[in-house]
């Protein structure tokens, strides 16, 4: 018997579009004669979005929800009502409806989040397949949040000293009530360049790199409009290292991977836009170097729990070459071209392995937690 696999995409992020495109990889790479994949696609509006229309928004790169819907964000009827197509644990609210329409409707076996960002990658996604009881790629709920906002996942860092870089954390509110306390409390603290960026996001959005002060305002308001948590951090001369991690409770990691960004730091248009960002597989370093960050990556991806998959990122500061880790993803980009399968592709596994592991790895870690 083939294995259903949901694959959900899209999403309430800015990373709508490229979650489109990861999960549009992921489908194709499913051997068709060991699972049956089911698109899943998840309007910007919340919107879920199945069969034909989940094909079409694949095609489109974009998840458009029906005209004939209404928006309902957050556990709404459409919501519950998506759901009792994909899980036996849930029991539509109009099953008379559905009792004629869509008896044989085949329910998912696994489901693949391959969402970035907000409600998809921060746990709240991992929290609702956790209640409806289906086994999911990567990890849980607390690795989930913990990853996704950088304040949280810093002070993890220090608890277990990763060397990483300054930073300080400012509330939207303190800076809305006095702007220029906080704006010296920065400059003592870190000084300038300095990286002002939203506790929870990804993709680059939302964070500027300021050289003066006269660029600082703007800054915070710009991270300020994002989220109600700031966080800004001494901006370094690096390059960057980026190593992918594939496991449950005994996680291997990749060869490492260098990212050399179209632009002065790995911004969002350097990300997706320009296609001029290069990787560099496997990234030139010592010996010493790349075993520090493949032990850092190991412990890191322990410390916070993380299942499944993770990228894990560092910085080397150009002058001095130490290492600071920056950040953990924890469903970073997966088309053909990302770095992640790249990165496994380099170290000996190729995309649809990789696939077929990760839903390996999400069934036994589903067989544990019973
Ligand atoms: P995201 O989760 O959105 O990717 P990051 O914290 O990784 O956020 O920051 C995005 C990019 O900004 C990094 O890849 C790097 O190019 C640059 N950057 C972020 N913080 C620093 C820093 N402290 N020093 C130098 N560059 C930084
Ligand atoms: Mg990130
Ligand atoms: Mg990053
Ligand atoms: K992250």
């Amino acid at each position: 018997k083939r294995l259903r696999v949901g694959v959900l995409f899209g999403g309430k992020s800015g990373e709508h579009e490229v979650s489109v495109m990861s999960g549009r990889s992921m489908i194709q790479s499913l051997d068709p004669c060991k699972y049956e994949a089911i698109p899943i696609g998840i309007s910007k509006e919340g919107k879920f979005v199945l069969g034909e229309a989940a094909q079409t928004a694949l095609q489109r790169g974009l998840v458009e929800s029906l005209p004939s819907h209404t928006v309902h964000p957050g556990l709404g009827e459409e919501m519950g009502e998506a759901w009792s197509h994909l899980s036996p644990n849930v029991t539509p609210a109009h099953h008379v409806k559905y009792t004629t329409e869509n008896h044989d409707t085949p329910k998912v076996d696994v489901i693949i989040p391959v969402l970035h960002g907000s409600y998809g990658e921060d746990g709240t996604m991992q929290g609702m397949l956790e209640m409806l009881g289906i086994p999911y790629v990567g990890s849980g709920v607390l690795a989930s949040a913990l990853c996704m906002d950088k304040i949280a996942m810093k002070q993890l860092f220090s608890a277990h000293g990763f060397p990483q870089v300054k930073y300080m954390s400012v509330l939207r509110s303190e800076w809305e009530n006095d702007s220029q306390v906080v704006e010296r409390r920065i400059e003592e603290t870190l000084g300038y360049p300095c990286f002002v960026k939203p506790a929870n996001l990804g993709s680059s959005v939302g964070i500027s790199k300021v050289t003066e002060r006269n660029r600082l305002h703007e800054a915070m308001q710009l991270a300020a409009r994002y989220d109600r948590r700031l966080i800004i951090e001494q901006g370094l001369q690096v390059r960057e290292i980026e190593i992918a991690v594939l496991g449950n409770d005994n996680p291997q990691t990749s060869v490492p991977g260098e990212v050399i960004p179209a632009g002065e730091f790995y911004d969002y248009n350097a990300k997706y836009i320009s296609g001029e960002s290069e990787l560099l597989i496997p990234a030139p370093m010592s010996d010493a170097q790349r075993q520090e960050v493949q032990e850092i990556a190991i412990a890191a991806y322990r410390a916070a729990d993380c299942a499944g998959l993770a990228r894990i990122d560092f910085f080397i500061e150009k002058n001095t070459g130490k290492v600071y880790l920056n950040e953990i993803n924890t469903m970073p980009g997966f088309t053909q071209y990302s770095m992640y399968p790249k990165l496994w592709e380099a170290t000996g596994m190729g995309y649809a392995e990789l696939v077929d592991r990760l839903i390996q790895l999400a069934l036994e870690r589903f067989e544990e937690q019973k």
